[in-house]
């Protein structure tokens, strides 16, 4: 067996295409703030909790919000998204993700899931694709979100997995960070040059190349 005992997979961005999905939903909420979100304040927003992403909103826009509307809006962005995500299947399963699964599963190497969504297991059950995860931690199951690296820590004691010996599949710079800081060795999901922090980052799955699953998962140390 080799250094890799445990994958840790985000949701939102590296399991299934929903992140666009997210986007367009704080867009819109955007709009009735008088604020046009592009994909570089997105780029802010990826991974962080629907709280402190509209915390970053409200910093970015430069407005101020009471409490009470600061709680509409958060259900007003998540009502979007659901209506964003009422078609979702297989079809939006990222590239490469169901044949990576399947050879972790042979090699009986532990599967979880760690994401901010308070909608993971939601999302998963629409994809069919629960009963793949040994372990799932999410939103609900945390008190700091991502950049902090409670959620890989709550998902490596779970595990009975030492974070040296867990792998995190990120697409955002604050799980990055949260790995980083959990101890985890990780690897990129998308563009290279919009993420730091990071000593391997492929498109997708598709691209990994063959001798870095056998470092990770086969080379005997
Ligand atoms: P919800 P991940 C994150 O999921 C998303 O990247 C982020 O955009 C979203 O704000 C966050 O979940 C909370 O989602 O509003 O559904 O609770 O990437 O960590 O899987
Ligand atoms: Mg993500």
């Amino acid at each position: 067996m080799g250094l890799i005992k445990a994958v840790i997979f985000d949701l939102d961005g590296v399991i299934v295409d929903t992140s666009n999905y997210h986007y367009l939903s704080w867009k819109k909420l955007c709009l009735e703030l008088d604020y046009n979100l592009n994909e570089s304040g997105n780029d802010f927003l990826k991974g962080l909790s629907r709280e402190d992403s509209l915390l970053k909103i409200i910093d970015l826009a430069n407005i101020s919000l009471s409490e009470e509307k600061f709680k509409e809006y958060l259900t007003k962005k998540n009502s979007y998204y659901l209506d964003f995500i009422n078609n979702l299947s297989q079809k939006n399963i990222l590239p490469g993700v169901l044949s990576f699964l399947r050879y972790l599963k042979k090699k009986s190497i532990k599967i979880s899931l760690c994401s901010s969504s308070k909608n993971a297991k939601f999302v998963l059950e629409k994809l069919d694709m629960i009963s793949l995860f040994d372990i799932i931690v999410d939103g609900n199951d945390i008190k700091m979100g991502k950049p902090d690296p409670e959620i890989f820590l709550i998902a490596s004691k779970k595990l009975v997995t030492e974070p040296k010996n867990c792998l995190v599949f990120e697409d955002a710079q604050s799980g990055i960070d949260a790995a980083n800081k959990a101890g985890m060795t990780v690897v990129g999901i998308g563009n290279k040059n919009k993420l730091k922090n990071l000593k391997y980052c492929f498109p997708d799955f598709l691209k990994i190349p063959d001798h870095l699953i056998n470092y990770f998962f086969n080379e005997e140390r």
